[in-house]
């Protein structure tokens, strides 16, 4: 039985993955992530809502549509985390605890993606641990949901 329902969302490009640049991104696809997260899922008894959209406003409405239905979202907002003000408003308008999440290690890259729109509001930020940062994203998800 589930008893919390988490928002997996992932954003512009992601859907790509395991296709190009396997030195920054690794080789896992979209789909293998999602079936990564679904086991550990199942393991902790929560149900995942999992979304991809190369659309900022797509990202907006999931956020909204899901307001009452979950309890916490883990974010992959790609290029979005560096320019989007409006999934930051979303974020914060339904008042939903969030772990963002980069692939890569942003830090260690382009001035540009220094910066993100999200990472003051998120309860926490993983960069730079392949996609086993959503993994141990999930599990941390899980001891906030149990533990708060
Ligand atoms: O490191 C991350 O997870 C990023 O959020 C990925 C975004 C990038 O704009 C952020 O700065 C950091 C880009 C996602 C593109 O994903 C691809 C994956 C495989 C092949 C091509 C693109």
């Amino acid at each position: 039985m589930s008893f919390y329902k988490v928002l997996v969302i992932n954003g512009p490009n992601l859907n790509l993955l395991g296709t190009r640049e396997p030195e920054i991104y690794g080789s896992d696809t979209l789909a293998s992530l999602q079936e990564m997260l679904d086991k550990k899922a199942k393991e902790l008894g929560i149900e995942l809502i999992h979304f991809q959209s190369n659309h900022e406003g797509d990202i907006v409405d999931i956020i909204q549509k899901t307001r009452n239905e979950v309890s916490f979202c883990l974010i992959n907002a790609g290029a979005y985390t560096h320019t989007s003000v409006a999934i930051r408003d979303a974020l914060c308008g339904v008042d939903l605890p969030f772990y963002e999440i980069h692939i890569s290690n942003v830090h260690k890259r382009e001035e540009f993606r220094h910066h993100s729109f999200l990472s003051d509001k998120a309860l926490g930020v993983i960069v730079g641990f392949g996609v086993r940062g959503y993994v141990y994203a999930l599990e941390n998800a899980y001891y906030y949901l149990t533990n708060k």
